[in-house]
């Protein structure tokens, strides 16, 4: 190595540098000898600034790398937004809780397993981590645990665990219970579930799949479920795979009407009517749009909300019955079917509950569909709402034939209905549903009361002639239970508006039915009949919808924090998974 004084230093590397190692050292010492002591002093300098330079590059490079799945393309979070995930959520005395630092009275001690993953808490949910779990809470997430040991053990990558036979059900063959469950697990605080389940949908969550699936039923738990853990912990890679099922989806919008098919070919991308019958559910096609509004505003691309916003422009424009509407639309003609059902239950329920959360999730801008919600609860109170003859229970019957003819059943599925009520009044509309809401609550609880399981069934008749003194019967064929969310949910938003407790009392009293009931060694179980406490017929089948919505409800209901999941930034689809309000 040669080096010249002068204003600069030039290293060059002599080319018998390479040869005798021994050499190499006895000159390099001679010429450190040759050199003045300006010299040397500028080369420590030197030496001492690439040193700095290399400890920076490699410190800075741990730091991006600590942050979990943080893409290349997003801002990498502010210190006081990182909070970790915790390993078991009773550490919750421990955590810090999110924009705050160290204090004088605030000793964060790091628990003793490592904590290897740090994940981007939205300003969004700031409440998520920050929260004491309640006993009753920790109970939920044993529940979860118990759910998901069992998943993972036999049913990994599948749509559903079967826990009794120790296998699987797939019915998209997306992994559901996985992409269902990933919100839930983010809420709850388990990290190392969160990180397997992760790990899963990056590596294995492909939607290339020669297979066709629900447009619903897809949108509202993988579309929804994905769009949701996009917007709760920063990860773009989630948001990478909701693009590309938006993009797979979209052909189902290729009708003569502007009513998209039910079913579609992930692979080919060929959409069609359902097998079973030429039309589309009212329900289906009308309960995408939040997760296709999100999918545009969260990639920047307008083409997902163009075409869902043209369903619900469709439908409005569409002749109903004060404000209800009959359960099939046909996807060609983009008329409804005549005759058919109207009902608050299957296929027509959650045309209503997005009526009211399209207009929340644009910050109460498009007032048509908040007038079509108005109108349709009016139409509920004048066509569908009745009362039992012995106690005066309320309770929302069907129309059936295009309305000429009253039956006084309820669908499980109706007692969403008290929840979105609630949502309702408190974003200003009248505190009359709020009455409403309360009695259907308490009617929805007496479904599950009056059985000697404590469990609901799928569906209930209500006695209005007063043919004899019970409020309520179940038919055979309708005494399942499938472990639904809808109770419970309605449950969380009274809770939330309400702050009465005897709400939570309701849910752990259906918790507890639920643990004694469906929990067996591996999960937990649909069971084909409530009405018989010493032989409930388990049915093998563990649905998505218990990770994502019935035990996610149970553990924010149980919560003493009614932020937990902030209703004035949060709105939550009908499986369950919460995206932003936006301002228009
Ligand atoms: C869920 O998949 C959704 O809540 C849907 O809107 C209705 N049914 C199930 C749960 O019961």
């Amino acid at each position: 190595m040669v080096l010249r004084g002068g204003d600069h230093i030039t290293l060059n590397v002599d080319s018998s540098y390479n040869q005798d190692p021994t050499k190499k050292s006895k000159s390099l010492r001679r010429l450190w000898r040759q050199l003045s002591r300006c010299q040397r002093s500028t080369i420590y300098i030197f030496g001492a600034f690439i040193i700095c330079g290399l400890f920076y590059v490699v410190t800075d490079n741990d730091a991006k790398t600590s942050v979990v799945n943080q893409p290349e393309d997003v801002e990498i979070p502010k210190k006081d937004v990182l909070v970790n995930m915790r390993n078991d959520p009773r550490d919750v005395d421990n955590e810090l809780p999110p924009n705050i630092g160290p204090q004088e009275n605030h000793v964060l001690e790091e628990p003793e397993d490592t904590r290897n993953v740090d994940i981007n808490v939205n300003n969004l949910s700031p409440h998520i981590f920050s929260s004491k779990v309640t006993k009753r809470q920790e109970a939920v997430i044993d529940a979860f645990k118990h759910a998901w040991k069992g998943y993972k053990t036999y049913a990994w990558g599948h749509d559903h665990l079967k826990p009794i036979s120790e296998g699987y059900h797939d019915w998209f063959g997306l992994g559901l219970s996985i992409v269902d469950s990933l919100d839930t697990i983010y809420i709850m605080g388990l990290k190392n579930e969160f990180q397997e389940a992760r790990d899963w949908v990056d590596k294995h969550l492909h939607f290339d799949i020669n297979r066709d699936v629900n447009l619903f039923e897809v949108t509202i738990r993988v579309l929804g479920g994905l769009l949701s853990i996009y917007h709760l912990s920063g990860d773009r890679m989630f948001l990478n795979k909701a693009i590309d099922l938006g993009d797979r989806l979209l052909p189902c919008f290729e009708s003569e009407s502007s009513v998209p098919f039910s079913d579609i070919n992930l692979f080919t991308r060929k959409a069609h009517a359902p097998k079973w019958s030429p039309d589309s559910s009212t329900s289906e096609v009308t309960t995408i749009q939040l997760e296709f509004r999100d999918l545009s505003r969260a990639s920047g691309n307008p083409k997902y909300e163009k075409v869902v916003a043209n369903v619900s422009r469709h439908v409005h424009g569409l002749e109903k019955t004060d404000g209800l509407v009959p359960i099939f639309i046909n996807a060609n003609t983009g008329q409804f079917r005549s005759y058919s059902t109207i009902t608050l239950g299957a296929r027509g329920d959650s045309y209503y509950e997005y009526l009211l959360k399209q207009w929340v999730q644009t910050g109460k801008t498009m007032d048509y569909l908040r007038d079509d919600y108005m109108e349709a609860i009016s139409g509920v109170e004048k066509h569908l709402a009745k009362r039992t003859a012995p106690n005066g229970f309320l309770f929302i019957g069907e129309l059936l034939v295009g309305g000429k003819d009253f039956k006084p059943k309820m669908d499980h599925l109706t007692c969403y209905l008290p929840g979105t009520l609630a949502l309702g009044t408190h974003v200003g509309l009248p505190n009359d549903h709020l009455k409403l809401a309360e009695e259907l609550l308490t009617t929805c609880y007496q479904t599950y009361a009056q059985q000697p399981t404590f469990l609901a069934p799928e569906i209930t008749y209500f006695n209005i002639q007063g043919e004899n003194s019970n409020d309520m019967y179940v038919k055979s064929n309708d005494a399942h239970n499938l472990l639904r969310p809808e109770f419970i949910e309605s449950l969380w938003y009274m809770y939330q508006f309400t702050g009465n407790s005897t709400y939570q009392d309701w849910g752990w009293q259906i918790f507890q039915a639920f643990e004694k009931y469906t929990r067996v060694a591996n999960g937990y179980t649909s069971i084909g009949n409530v009405k018989n406490a010493a032989n409930v017929r388990p049915k093998d089948m563990m649905e998505s919808f218990f990770l994502s919505e019935t035990l996610k409800y149970l553990y924010l209901l149980f919560s003493d924090d009614t932020k937990l999941l902030d209703l004035d930034k949060f709105v939550i689809n009908s499986e369950a998974h919460p995206l932003p309000i936006y301002q228009t």
